[in-house]
């Protein structure tokens, strides 16, 4: 609700720097870092919360105590979604997007493409023919037109995992699960598929026709209910019986290429696999209803009668991994448990980070971490950045915080910043003092493709180099990163024995699947991070995992899957 608050008032404002939008985004940040259930909170509690201010507070109290926001209805009245969705294209900031709308009479994408085609954009005042050019290209690459239009990761996932934990608090609910592309980690979803066990079906619909997220009642079944939020994301959630949850949940999370191949294999062994079962279909006699049933309750129990190795669902996409894992062998992926450290962390010593050292740092060791290597932002970064003496600072007082952690090894990194041409913060000598680099891309994403491989070429060849963060810059849906000769790259990093990083933030997870499986094929040494800017974001880690199992991505090529002196041989090995 606060971040609807915060997208609507910049665009009210005509501005997301504003008073108001601030205020609600430090709220927002306080809410997050309280970790509260907000239901549950008082006036005076919530005030008490850094960053809330009263209005924040009494508009979080009308939400609990009437579903509703008045001030937020009001908004939401006067910019519907599909003209907020404009806000997401770069270069339309909220004042550019009022101006097309009140000169342009633009309410959604086709009438936006339709005011491009018409070279309208261009006579506005403060764009041109060039921001109307990037403004076209961004709505193609952002693919927000037509019917297939899909939500970004980010805002589907945090909100699939919140109804799941409500159906699991529900007495009559034996277990549930979100399925679909948002269980396969696909960077966008079309809709939400929520998989429910229970012998009380109708309890669970009542439960779900209530749930506060309900915005629209789509169908109202007795075993299955579709809704739509707010926001116009569709949620389908269907109840099946215990003994059947397995065959839903892997009929339903799909991919439909992986069901496809997987009913074949079944008919091959004159089974019958559907959404309520695994089934012995050699009796051709008997209703499919009435056959014996060989498998159903677990996922697990399903492959097995398979004759395949349990395929975990990033990989379900129908890309071989049928074959592989009823032939010879799934790769030994990547699991969270295998994570024995953090390699892109940052700390209040970023301009953007919003924890100390020490909580940061605490944080980190409750994980049970072997290693952590804490990255601030290089000088380059303008705002964010530290200077060699504030860096030099910085790692005096994380040798003292070390103290407390014997455990725990403790390196003073860096996020060096990759420049326009390649070029890296500081002189090479003072990046050489650094325990640890992770080296990324945070600004010039328009050049073209040649320009932008060079350049990550460039970063990769500096020996002061561990590891590429954030690859293409991408904000999932949301500003598309750079372009690059993916293949070449990834030779780069062969050649140089530079890690690629695997960012585990939603709105990124950056390098994207598909990048991680070439990478895979010439194996390149991976690196799963949080990008953690505050003490709530280390979860980011176990969505970080997913990515790289979607990408085949096997333990062994993780560096921080590695032991201690491994991880830490090779953290220098470029130095000689
Ligand atoms: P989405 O929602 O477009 O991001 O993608 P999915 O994969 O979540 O697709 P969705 O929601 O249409 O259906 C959920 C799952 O149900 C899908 O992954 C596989 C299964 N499924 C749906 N339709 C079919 C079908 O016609 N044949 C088979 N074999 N499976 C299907
Ligand atoms: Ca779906
Ligand atoms: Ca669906
Ligand atoms: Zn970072």
């Amino acid at each position: 609700m606060l971040q609807e608050l915060v997208t609507l008032t910049g665009l009210a404002e005509g501005s997301p720097q504003s008073f108001k939008v601030r205020a609600y985004e430090k709220a927002s940040l306080g809410l997050q870092a309280d970790g509260r259930d907000l239901t549950t909170l008082s006036m005076k509690e919530l005030v008490s919360i850094d960053g809330v201010g009263k209005a924040t507070a009494s508009k979080i109290i009308e939400f609990v105590e009437t579903g509703r926001v008045e001030k937020l209805d009001t908004l939401r009245a006067e910019f519907p979604p599909e003209f907020v969705e404009l806000s997401r294209i770069p270069g339309l900031g909220p004042k550019t997007l009022m101006l097309v709308r009140s000169q342009l009479g633009v309410e959604n994408v086709e009438q936006l493409k339709e005011a491009i085609a018409n070279e309208k954009l261009r006579e506005l005042p403060g764009l041109g023919e060039t921001s109307e050019a990037k403004i076209s290209k961004a709505i193609e690459r952002l693919g927000l037109t037509g019917k297939d239009r899909r939500t970004p990761i980010a805002d589907a996932l945090p909100l699939a995992e919140r109804l799941v934990d409500d159906l699991l608090a529900l007495p009559e609910t034996v277990d549930a699960k979100f399925c679909g592309s948002l269980r396969r980690m696909s960077e966008t979803i079309g809709d939400i598929d929520i998989t429910v066990s229970s012998n009380e079906p109708g309890a669970v619909m009542s439960f779900v026709v209530g749930h506060h997220e309900v915005d629209d009642i789509v169908v109202n079944g007795e075993t299955k209910t579709s809704f739509l939020t707010a926001a116009g994301l569709q949620i389908d959630v269907r109840v099946v019986s215990p003994e059947q949850f397995g065959a839903a949940t892997l009929y339903f999370t799909g991919s439909k290429a992986h069901n496809i191949e997987l009913r074949q294999r079944a008919i091959d062994r004159n089974l019958l696999l559907n959404e309520y079962g695994l089934m012995d279909a050699s009796n051709e006699e008997l209703a499919s209803s009435d056959r014996p049933v060989v498998a159903s309750r677990t996922e697990e129990d399903i492959y097995a009668a398979l004759d395949m190795e349990y395929v975990p669902a990033p990989m379900r996409e129908g890309t071989g991994e049928v074959t592989a894992a009823g032939g010879d062998g799934l790769p030994a992926l990547v699991t969270r448990a295998d994570i024995r450290g953090d390699l892109h962390y940052h700390t209040d010593r970023s301009g953007d980070g919003r924890s100390t050292v020490e909580e940061m740092v605490a944080e980190a060791a409750a994980q049970g971490y072997d290693y952590l290597a804490i990255t601030d932002h290089g000088v380059d970064l303008a705002i964010n950045g530290s200077t060699a003496e504030e860096m030099l600072e910085h790692r005096a007082h994380i040798a003292e915080v070390a103290e407390s952690y014997p455990d725990m090894t403790l390196l003073w990194g860096c996020e060096l910043n990759i420049g326009g041409d390649g070029g890296l913060d500081y002189d090479a000598d003072f990046r050489a003092l650094f325990d640890y680099t992770v080296a990324s891309v945070h600004s010039h994403y328009d050049k073209p493709v040649p320009e932008q491989t060079d350049r990550l070429i460039a970063a990769i060849a500096d020996p002061t180099v561990n590891s590429i963060g954030h690859l293409t810059g991408r904000y999932i849906g949301r500003r598309p990163g750079i372009e690059i000769d993916y293949d070449a790259v990834i030779d780069a990093l062969v050649d140089y024995d530079v890690a690629l990083e695997i960012n585990g933030a939603l709105q990124r997870l950056d390098a994207a699947s598909d990048v991680v499986r070439k990478a895979v094929e010439r194996e390149v040494k991976l690196v799963i991070n949080t990008d953690s800017h505050h003490t709530s974001e280390l979860g980011r880690m176990e969505y970080g995992v997913r990515t790289a199992q979607r990408g085949w991505a096997p333990k062994h090529l993780v560096i921080n899957t590695w032991d201690r002196a491994a991880f830490l041989a090779w953290s220098q090995h470029r130095k000689g």
